[in-house]
């Protein structure tokens, strides 16, 4: 057992996408098609139970609006909606306005100089990956990831282990020398279904999930001069995340 690769989950985990970014695509494609649909930030948090962008906009309809009555080619406006959302989500990520996460860049940069694996375990669309690592981390840094693993390319999205299951095979790994990284309940539900050591990042969305069975619970990676705070789990003396940091984790 030793730690060859880190999996990543993207939203909420390397960046705060969900209310700045995937929430306003959603609104701008729904006031596009002139629906008077509307997420707010709170309704947003509600809505994350379920996830999946067109599974969460059916969730939305089934559960919080009896008054609206489905067309009957109602699946092809989803997926209608879900294309215009898309283009709004790349297009607010190419100005560069959904940064990293504290850590995200460092560890990533630091996890390649030491060699280990990289790979994306992730629910939402391919195209938000790559348009969100190469304008808030670098222009090459979706060729940084052997896999990435997202969206509809499996029938089952989180929290079913199916991503973090192809993601792992398309690396021929064993998840015991892995480490995943997630930031909230259905995420962690994923990678521990996958048999994977997970470390957990909270933010405002999450903080009150349940983490049980998370390697470590933190508020996030931190920074040399910016320390991180620890939620639950141990504690190895070191205010930031880096390589020897996730050796012991894994290790432990
Ligand atoms: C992410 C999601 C996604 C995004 C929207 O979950 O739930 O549904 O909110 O993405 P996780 P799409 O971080 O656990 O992967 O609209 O592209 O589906
Ligand atoms: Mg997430």
């Amino acid at each position: 057992m030793t730690l060859h690769a880190l999996l990543f989950d993207v939203d909420g985990t390397l960046a705060d996408t969900e209310r700045d970014g995937h929430r306003p695509a959603f609104n701008q494609a729904f006031a596009d098609a002139g629906l008077d649909w509307h997420w707010d930030v709170a309704l947003y948090g509600k809505l994350l139970a379920v996830t999946g962008g067109k599974e969460r906009m059916k969730y939305y309809i089934d559960h919080y609006r009896p008054d609206y009555i489905k067309p009957g080619n109602f699946d092809e406006l989803v997926a209608d909606l879900h294309k215009a959302k898309t283009r709004h989500y790349i297009a607010l990520a190419a100005r560069g306005e959904i940064p990293m996460r504290p850590g995200v860049g460092r560890l990533l940069a630091e996890a390649r100089a030491a060699g280990l694996r990289l790979a994306i375990a992730t629910t939402t669309t391919p195209e938000n990956v790559t348009a969100l690592l190469e304008h808030s981390l670098d222009p090459d840094s979706p060729g940084w990831f052997e896999v990435i693993a997202a969206g509809d390319i499996v029938p089952d999205k989180k929290p079913a282990p199916d991503i973090y299951h192809y993601a792992l095979e398309k690396m021929g790994l064993d998840p015991i020398d892995c480490l995943a990284f997630e930031d909230s309940q259905n995420g962690l539900r994923a990678s521990l279904g996958a048999d994977l050591k997970t470390l957990v990042t909270v933010n405002d969305y999450t903080l009150d999930h349940d983490f049980t069975g998370a390697a470590v619970v933190l508020s996030d990676l931190g920074e040399p001069g910016a320390p991180n705070r620890i939620v639950a789990g141990p504690d190895f003396g070191q205010p930031f995340v880096d390589v020897a940091y996730l050796r012991a984790l894994h290790r432990g």
